[in-house]
């Protein structure tokens, strides 16, 4: 399993952004061969959770993204992830507004159970004042997915007013070990992404190596670009220590429900000024999670001030933490991944075959 990628984002403000995220899902559906039956799907869904967010709150995110997976067999498949962001009220009676046909009576358009039913893999996180989060996905074909060994979710977009994202990130993982880069290429636009693109690029090819290692390889290859603070954390193939090791402001944690572990940084630029490297150790549990932020979101996050958000898809995690802690006046990147089997009782935690 490969996983990698900055999301298409679209603002929301009012009806009008409603028919231009529908229509880029259609573009991302012809591209990934969708047939007509799974394009419909992500239409709907795409529709019905912009539609909610201008109707319900006036202003929220949709955030797109193309998914790759190749199963035991070596066939590769196709999905799109939707999130949606806001920052409302929440839904006060969520398990009401999740009953299927509960539209008739609501306020919700085809309501929330239909859009629930209608995806492969649905997870949603509301609190009261704080707003709501939404994660969607849709496989071209969904009897060809295996369910992964490690859950992850990710969240990484541009500055607004860039195209492009100055940050990255990439994952290699198989079972029982994974190796996690994320990168922040200096300043933002074009220029940062090059640097950013160069260094996760090297996640795939030197996935077996040791966190020093692949930095290392990085500041040499990106010598000659902007340069990028770089931070790389692996997973033991026994899932029992996770080894790290970073140059400039990645922040990475693991976190557990009553404590969390830093991990440590040093100063410099890969590609120009890279003085000191040193590999750090921690022990790694199930039921941890790794959590990993470029300096485009806020150190402050606190999960204990969202109940029951650990137990979310890593995505709905990833994204609440994006939506209250961004500093918005940077590219932002956020990446969370726990084991697969720990997923516990989310909220509303929902696979379904249809
Ligand atoms: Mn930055």
């Amino acid at each position: 399993m490969i996983s990698y990628g900055t999301q298409l984002v679209f603002r929301l403000e009012d009806s009008s952004g409603v028919a231009v995220v529908r229509r880029a899902g259609g573009v991302l559906a012809r591209e990934l061969q969708f047939d007509e039956t799974r394009a419909g799907q992500l239409a709907l869904v795409i529709t019905e959770a912009a539609t909610n967010i201008v109707k319900h709150v006036g202003y929220g995110e949709i955030l797109l993204r193309a998914l790759h997976q190749k199963n035991a067999a070596g066939i590769e498949v196709s999905g799109v992830e939707v999130i949606a962001i806001d920052k409302g009220a929440g839904i006060r009676d969520l398990h009401l507004q999740m009953e299927d046909g509960h539209s008739t009576a609501g306020t919700y358009g085809i309501g929330l159970g239909a859009v629930r039913r209608l995806s492969h893999e649905f997870d949603i996180y509301t609190s009261p004042e704080k707003g709501t989060v939404l994660l969607m996905i849709i496989w071209a074909d969904e009897r060809q997915v295996q369910p992964p060994f490690w859950q992850v979710g990710a969240i990484c977009v541009p500055i607004e007013g860039e195209e492009v994202c100055g940050d990255n990130w990439a994952i290699a993982a198989r079972q029982g070990a994974l190796t996690l880069m994320v990168a922040d290429g200096l300043g933002h636009g074009p220029d940062a992404a090059i640097a950013a693109n160069a260094a996760v690029y090297l996640v795939a090819q030197h996935a077996d190596q040791s966190p020093s290692i692949i930095l290392q390889r990085a500041h040499n290859d990106l010598h000659g670009t902007r340069g990028a603070a770089v931070a790389v954390s692996k997973i033991d193939p026994g899932n029992t220590r996770l080894t790290f090791a970073g140059i400039g402001n990645i922040s990475v944690c693991v976190s557990y429900t009553d404590s969390s572990r830093h991990l440590v940084s040093h100063n410099g630029i890969v590609g120009s000024n890279l003085r000191k490297l040193q590999e750090f150790s921690e022990s790694w549990d199930s039921d941890a999670l790794l959590i990993a932020h470029s300096d485009g979101i806020n150190t402050r996050w606190n999960l204990d001030l969202y109940p029951e958000l650990r137990y979310c898809h890593p995505g709905l995690i990833a994204a609440v933490i994006y939506r209250d802690f961004s500093r918005e006046r940077d590219d932002a990147t956020v990446v969370v991944i726990r084991e697969a089997g720990n997923t516990a009782a989310g909220l509303i935690n929902s696979r379904s075959g249809a």
